[in-house]
């Protein structure tokens, strides 16, 4: 069974037609892996003057999460942002790179969109940091080329690396990236339904591992490495 999400509210592409606990599905455990290296496109048209900015990625990306951070790009409707990681050495830009644009110098992720369509290609740790190392990437980028699944909704192949998205982070940022927590007054929810329709039908997906934050591993790996380096852990 499904939790009552409003049809109005679109998680993520990826996200909106999977069954409950979909982490655990036998398609799940048996993915597609997309044949290397993965191309991911801008949303440029390819007609367009001078066409799409293509990044390949050497490795199959890994970890894929939800992210519903006001900083991910997302795509156009969605409240989340699907996020997963690719070593740095193997990305490379093979197209239009001089469409690529910082979107925030400050940000710890320097996230690398085009200045056209607003789509990001990549985000980049320069400064020390526990992921430095591990490039940021949106794999639908690469749906309906090989080893692909565009269209169907799945969440499984095109450039999902593993297959499946593993968690969902920073639920909370949907609010202040606009979403309207409560339903209105009046009994309308109104286009931003509330916010523990979107926690329900997350836990359906994702069963317990659904975050404020990053997930309890990854949390400690961050703590473990401010630990390190302030010297209250042994080095
Ligand atoms: N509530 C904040 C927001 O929605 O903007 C959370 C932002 C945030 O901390 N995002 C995480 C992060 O690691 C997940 S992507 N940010 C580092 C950065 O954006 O550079």
């Amino acid at each position: 069974m499904t939790a009552a999400l409003s049809s109005e509210i679109s998680l993520h592409p990826l996200l909106d037609n999977l069954p409950s606990s979909a982490s655990t599905t036998t398609k799940q455990e048996e993915p597609s892996l997309p044949a290397l290296p993965i191309t991911l496109i801008c949303h440029c048209p390819p007609s367009s003057s001078p066409g799409p900015i293509k990044v390949t990625l050497t490795n199959q990306i890994l970890h894929n999460h939800a992210c519903g951070c006001s900083k991910c790009w997302k795509p156009s409707g969605a409240l989340f942002s699907v996020v997963g990681v690719v070593p740095s050495s193997g990305l490379s830009v093979i197209a239009n790179a001089e469409k690529l644009e910082v979107v925030d110098e400050n940000a710890t992720i320097q996230r690398w969109k085009c200045k056209e369509c607003g789509v990001h290609l990549y985000g980049r740790i320069e400064k020390q940091h526990p992921f430095r190392g591990l490039d940021f990437v949106h794999g639908e980028l690469a749906l309906g080329q090989s080893g692909g699944s565009e269209g169907e909704g799945e969440n499984e192949g095109g450039g999902l690396g593993e297959g499946k998205v593993e968690f969902a982070a920073f639920v909370s940022s949907i609010i202040e990236g606009g979403f309207e927590p409560h339903a209105h007054a009046n009994g309308d929810e109104g286009k931003g339904g509330n916010i523990k329709q979107v926690r329900d039908r997350l836990r359906e997906i994702f069963g317990e591992k659904v975050y404020d934050c990053l997930s309890p591993s990854l949390m400690d790996v961050i703590a473990e490495w401010e630990g390190r380096r302030s010297g209250k852990l042994k080095a």
